[in-house]
């Protein structure tokens, strides 16, 4: 989700923001399931799209918003910016996952959460992740 309010604030984008998930949840409500079946954050709507997956929020933004500058149109330009983007999924993304997980669990009061394997993780906070 930072991801995203970075891009907007990189390109100057006004949005409106709601906050869902952690602490406010309602992201396993139906009517927010409808919108990313995932039930994650964060979900975009820009007119009649509605987008999940940061990396591709992010892509769009800069295609649509003059954002070349963050997402360059020349192959090989784009390929450094791609590297990182896929490095941060593949890589960062998962053990900061299990990290999020834990924060969230913890958030609600919760002694233990599963991680996106399913597999059970004890929440002992963010300290512990890092
Ligand atoms: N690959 C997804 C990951 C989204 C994700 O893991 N979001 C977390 C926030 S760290 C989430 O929604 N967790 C559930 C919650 O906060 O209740 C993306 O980049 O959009």
């Amino acid at each position: 989700m930072q991801k995203v309010l970075w891009c907007c604030a990189e390109l100057d984008i006004a949005y409106e923001r709601t906050d869902w998930g952690g602490p406010f949840g309602g992201n396993q409500d139906p009517e927010y399931l409808k919108l990313n079946p995932n039930g994650l954050v964060p979900t975009v709507i820009d007119g009649d799209l509605v987008m999940w997956e940061s990396n591709t929020i992010c892509r769009y933004l800069a295609a649509t918003r003059n954002g070349e500058r963050l997402y360059p149109k020349d192959p090989v330009s784009r390929t450094h910016v791609e590297r990182w983007m896929d490095w941060q999924l593949a890589v960062v993304g998962p053990p900061m996952d299990n990290c999020c997980s834990a924060w969230s669990a913890q958030s609600r009061g919760a002694r233990s959460c599963r991680d996106r394997s399913g597999t059970a993780t004890r929440a002992r906070g963010l300290d512990d992740c890092r």
